[in-house]
């Protein structure tokens, strides 16, 4: 407790230093430098992972590149630094990336106790758990006095803690700084339960040494909303950070696709369209970007439902059905851009 408080001062510290010192145009910095430093995790298929060639996929990886596409016209100017969810801040704190696209959830104490600012909502996710078939738990009330393998750094490890104390149950952490060692702990049955997001439950469990003897159980025990992340200190970057997902957002219910962008931008009579793909309107110029910074983006990546399907729908490498909250608005999930004008 004393080492978190330890932690949790100093990343303070460190966040107030990098307010004071410096108003850092990252937009300017990153032109300089020519490509963005995205802040990723180590593997999570589906989200953030590299292949044999070091070649970077995922839903996650889609946002640095979309960002790429706006600044770059290019969508691989991108490096992708990877660091465990407990490094991660600091990482972000001190510049070494410009940004984390990487399943980090967004609550009040990261929000406005890190000087980090969250742009937005990627993927909307929930914290679960999962256990041996043959330990015979049908819900996560019978887990009273088991052993639960978590990540360090995480709001995994704080949900544990909120949802046994609520409901009266005791358990013993079992914590570790990567997910694989994670894995590899709950696989040696050195711990009852795997807790974290439903969504790497659901990528890990088909991948288990065994995968017919684990079960993800009903309860979900938290409301994750995961997104990109940026430093506080530079509203502009934020602001682009926050319009790329938009546009993303946008083109999907506008019906605008990574196939037919260009047709649109040419014929679409659509004020909104017009404005979003630089047909008509200055737009870009108020983020410090070119007019077709969105068109940009469509024709490099796609839409969103193009980046959820590529990466999470029934031909991704993590089927995960979009038949929650990850939907859009006007199909009764919460995926929602603020107007183009
Ligand atoms: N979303 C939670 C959990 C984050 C988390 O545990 N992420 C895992 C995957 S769900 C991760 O980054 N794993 C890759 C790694 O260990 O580098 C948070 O923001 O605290």
């Amino acid at each position: 407790m004393k080492n978190r408080i330890a932690a949790l001062a100093g990343a303070l510290a460190a966040a107030t230093f990098i307010s004071a010192a410096s108003n850092a145009a990252t937009l300017d910095s990153v032109r300089e430098r020519g490509f963005i430093n995205c802040g990723v995790g180590e593997n999570f298929p589906g989200f953030f992972a590299p292949d044999s060639a070091g070649k970077w996929s995922g839903l996650d990886v889609d946002f640095c590149r979309a960002l790429s596409a706006a600044i770059f016209k290019d969508p691989e100017k991108v490096k992708y630094l990877p660091a465990t969810p407990a490094a991660r801040f600091a990482q972000l704190q001190s510049s070494q990336v410009d940004l984390l696209s990487r399943s980090v959830t967004w609550n009040l104490s990261r929000d406005a106790g890190l000087g980090l600012s969250f742009a937005g909502v990627t993927f909307f996710d929930g914290q679960g758990f999962m256990v041996r078939k043959s330990l015979n738990a049908k819900s996560a009330k019978d887990l009273d006095g088991a052993t639960v393998c978590t990540q360090t750094g995480t709001t995994t490890e704080l949900n544990l803690a909120d949802y046994f104390r609520a409901n009266n149950l005791k358990y013993t952490p079992v914590v570790f700084e990567t997910t694989d060692q994670v894995i590899a702990a709950y696989e040696a049955q050195r711990c009852d339960v795997y807790t974290t997001d439903k969504s790497t439950l659901a990528a890990r469990i088909g991948k288990m040494k065994e995968p017919g003897a684990h079960v993800i159980l009903p309860e979900t025990i938290s409301k994750a909303a995961n997104g990109p992340v940026v430093r506080q200190n530079d509203g502009q970057w934020e602001n682009i950070a926050r319009w790329v997902l938009n546009a993303l957002i946008a083109a999907e219910e506008l019906g605008i696709t990574a196939a037919n962008v260009d047709q649109q931008k040419a014929s679409n009579k659509d004020p909104e369209v017009r404005r979003m793909l630089g047909a008509d309107g200055e737009l870009g110029k108020l983020l410090g970007l070119d007019k077709e910074w969105a068109y940009n983006v469509v024709k490099a990546v796609g839409n969103y439902g193009e980046i959820y399907d590529r990466n999470l729908g029934p031909k991704g490498v993590v089927p995960i059905p979009r038949d929650g909250l990850n939907r859009l608005w006007s199909k009764g999930g919460l995926m929602f851009s603020p107007s183009f004008q």
